[in-house]
């Protein structure tokens, strides 16, 4: 079986790990991570390049290296990796992956312990037999046992929660922006860029024209655990939560075509190379390139590659290989939603249930981001470690609500309540009180794990209540904690088609949930979709940025998104589907 880039590229790794342990001098480390960096990257099947002879073509695969691919693309085997095998055991190079691990410490757990295997580390590790090796002490074996349940987290996807990324991304480039001289130009990339919910690894761009002062600076960055590789375009490190991050230096006048390139996504690239192509141009992250006479343009811009190919600049949350390129070329591309377009949040809580904030409190913050209108809906009963409201909290809340309305004339303040759909399907609060609250919230928190009718079923219930205006966090995900549930959205987004049920994109960013997929389907049908942050304190309502941005890869302009509308139009809404009727507005 022919072996892949990706795999011989792994090989390679693999035996730079190895010597590493083994204290082998940095010079023949970084060779194979070099050799390994360059096959990962090439543009070419590397079975092609060996069969033409040309390895050596490869840049940083000299003479050593290239017999070594050679003997492994023939063979499927190679001789020396399975010497270095017998002497260090394929387990120890595995401790590696634990963030924080380096080859020095993986090297001394495995001498002075024994220990050949993430497991067997967690084990020392719980038996406090860790902190006694040299250069351990107590504080690094506790921060290596909570590094292992990271790692074991992040192995079940392989990928990061945007949550967790996006802040440490921001955080490096700013790092990086006040240590390095020269940044012309710096962004975030990749599927960080095209704010995709979870994240494999981070990409970061600068244009500058003295690359070196710059990977320095980047490298010595106090995030930094480990540097994996670095050289004059490409530094790759680790951070101590094992995150991967890329930074690549490039020269101004080339930034629009590395920009777009390494925003990806990588079907949109290949897409757009094809258009290119049949336009006579050959695309790449450094240039567009005549196929005729080999002549280089140059995009300083990221515009101008899409204009030099006809089409208007498309938004990087578009950039999915999902009929956006067609849709750029009729010129029918969304005008997309924007956080400036939000007027109001219709999910939040308070002291009144597991909310940390007063109903003044909450409103001020919400006063505070311009909002014109925001919707209090504590916790129903049933849901007991929330302290949900009785029906007489629920009445203890609006007399404590009329009070804060007067202090806030020019904001619509509603009260509801998110009402739990309880295992058997029926709403957690009688008829009669849901038709007195201004706007309801159906969720599904408990039995979260019924079989796919069931759960359905529970959530088409809500759906089909006349009192219900929306069914929040419709999959009950938790990213990098807990799978969906089995509810089968697709009938969900129809039959909200049918009853005019708003369905929620919840913005914390551990939900996202309706996801870009579902969210894009909705507005396909014509569902309204309202962008809540869920907040349970003043902080939360800085979320809001992540639900924008599922919207925004859901194809939503702001006519999709129900909380973009004027306080008028939504109230008549809400009035409209039989309850709403608060006393302002
Ligand atoms: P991730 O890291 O898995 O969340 O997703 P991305 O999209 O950030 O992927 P990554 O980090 O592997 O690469 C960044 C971008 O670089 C990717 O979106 C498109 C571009 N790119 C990388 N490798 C290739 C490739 O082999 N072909 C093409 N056309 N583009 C690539
Ligand atoms: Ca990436
Ligand atoms: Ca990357």
């Amino acid at each position: 079986m022919a072996m892949t880039n990706q795999q011989v590229a792994g090989v390679l790794d693999e035996i730079g790990d190895i010597l590493e342990i083994q204290g082998e001098n940095r010079f023949r480390v970084v060779s194979y991570r070099r050799g390994a960096e360059s096959v990962r990257s090439l543009q070419r099947d590397i079975n092609q390049v060996w069969q033409a002879g040309e390895l050596e073509t490869i840049p940083g695969v000299g003479e050593a290296l290239s017999k070594k691919i050679d003997e492994l693309l023939r063979t499927g085997q190679l001789g020396y990796l399975e010497k270095l095998h017998e002497q260090v055991p394929p387990g120890v190079v595995s401790l590696l992956q634990i963030p924080e691990v380096g080859p020095s410490k993986a090297r001394a757990m495995w001498e002075r312990l024994g220990i050949t295997s993430v497991e067997e580390a967690e084990e020392a590790a719980r038996a406090g037999r860790l902190h006694e090796l040299p250069g351990f002490g107590a504080k690094t074996e506790a921060k290596i046992l909570a590094n292992i349940e990271t790692l074991r987290r992040r192995q079940k996807s392989g990928r990061t929660p945007i949550g967790e990324a996006l802040p440490a991304a921001r955080a490096l480039l700013a790092g990086l922006q006040a240590a390095a001289p020269g940044i012309e130009r710096a962004a975030l990339a990749g599927s960080l860029r095209r704010w995709r919910d979870t994240i494999g690894d981070l990409d970061l761009l600068v244009a500058s024209t003295a690359p070196e002062p710059v990977m320095a600076a980047f490298r010595s960055l106090p995030q930094v655990a480990e540097v994996l590789l670095s050289g004059p375009t490409k530094t790759s490190i680790r951070l101590g939560s094992g995150l991967q991050v890329d930074l690549r230096v490039l020269e101004p006048a080339r930034w629009g075509t590395a920009l777009q390139y390494f925003t990806g996504s990588q079907q949109h690239n290949i897409e757009l190379r094809e258009l290119a192509l049949r336009q006579g141009w050959s695309l790449n992250e450094y240039a567009l390139s005549s196929t005729k006479s080999g002549e280089e343009r140059l995009c300083a811009n990221e515009e101008d590659v899409y204009s030099a190919l006809g089409l208007p600049w498309i938004p990087p949350e578009l950039r999915e290989g999902r009929g956006e390129i067609a849709a750029a070329r009729q010129k029918k591309l969304p005008a997309l939603v924007t956080l400036a377009d939000i007027k109001g949040e219709l999910h939040a809580h308070s002291t009144y249930s597991d909310g940390r904030n007063s109903l003044a409190e909450m409103a001020a913050a919400a006063r505070a981001r311009g909002y014109r209108y925001f919707a209090f809906t504590d916790h129903s009963q049933s849901l007991g470690v929330t302290g949900g409201m009785s029906p007489d909290d629920w009445r203890a809340q609006r007399d404590e609500l009329a009070k804060v309305r007067a202090d806030f004339p020019d904001m619509l303040i509603l009260q509801g309540a998110e009402v739990e759909v309880r295992a058997g399907g029926t709403l957690d609060y009688p008829d009669e009180l849901l038709a007195e609250m201004d706007v309801v919230v159906a969720a599904v928190h408990v039995s979260h794990r019924q079989p796919r009718e069931q759960i359905t079923q529970r959530a088409l219930n809500a759906l089909r209540n006349p009192h219900v205006d929306v069914l929040a966090h419709p999959s009950g995900r938790l990213l990098g904690r807990r799978e969906p549930s089995e509810v089968d959205l697709d009938r969900v987004i129809e039959v909200a088609a049918e009853t005019g049920t708003v369905l929620e994109i919840n913005a914390h960013p551990v939900r996202l949930d309706l996801d870009d997929v579902h969210a894009r389907r909705a507005v396909e049908l014509g569902v309204p979709l309202v962008i809540n942050t869920d907040s349970h304190s003043p902080a939360d309502m800085e979320y809001l940025e992540y639900g924008v941005e599922v919207a925004r890869r859901a194809w939503a302009g702001a006519g999709n998104v129900f909380n973009t509308w004027e306080p008028e139009r939504l109230l008549e809404y809400l009035r409209r589907r039989g309850k709403a009727q608060a006393d302002q507005g």
